[in-house]
């Protein structure tokens, strides 16, 4: 009984960890969601915040996920009074011991074609890679945004 309590305890700690951050190695990422701006939405904007505590600068390079057609890195940037979306192809540089929000207005993540429904799901997992470091599995919280209820 006494160990049957430890392990459920031990899951919901790693649970909790695994939702809220991800530290690996030298790169830390915290607050990653989705919003889901409506039930039938092709395209969903991804967030997150990421610190690179490292000496030397890193580049993320793209985002991917088995159960999205295709992940964009995007920025949104005002040109002539109209804000548009721009992809980048190039990847994202996070310099040495800096960090970068991926938030509105600024880089975001462009998640577009569900395989799946995502209404069924409370968070995914998506897949980071960055040039010369191994990728990095994030978890994703998917926040429903209620716009017309
Ligand atoms: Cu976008």
């Amino acid at each position: 009984m006494i160990k049957k309590n430890f392990i459920l305890i031990t899951l919901l700690l790693i649970t909790n960890i695994s939702y809220s951050e991800t530290k690996i190695g030298n790169i830390k990422i915290t607050d990653a969601y989705i919003l889901n701006s409506s039930p039938n939405a092709n395209m969903l904007g991804g967030y997150f915040k990421i610190e690179n505590l490292n000496n030397t600068k890193i580049n993320l390079m793209s985002v991917e996920c088995n159960l999205i057609k295709q992940v964009q890195i995007h920025k949104t940037e005002i040109e002539n009074n109209q804000m548009r979306m721009i992809k980048i192809n190039d990847g994202v540089t996070i310099g040495a011991n800096e960090s970068l929000e991926f938030k509105h207005g600024s880089y975001h993540l462009m998640l577009m074609g569900f395989k799946n429904d995502i209404n069924n799901f409370k968070k995914i997992e998506l897949l980071l890679n960055f040039e010369n470091l191994k990728a990095i599995k994030v978890v994703f919280d998917i926040k429903n945004l209620n716009i017309n209820q």
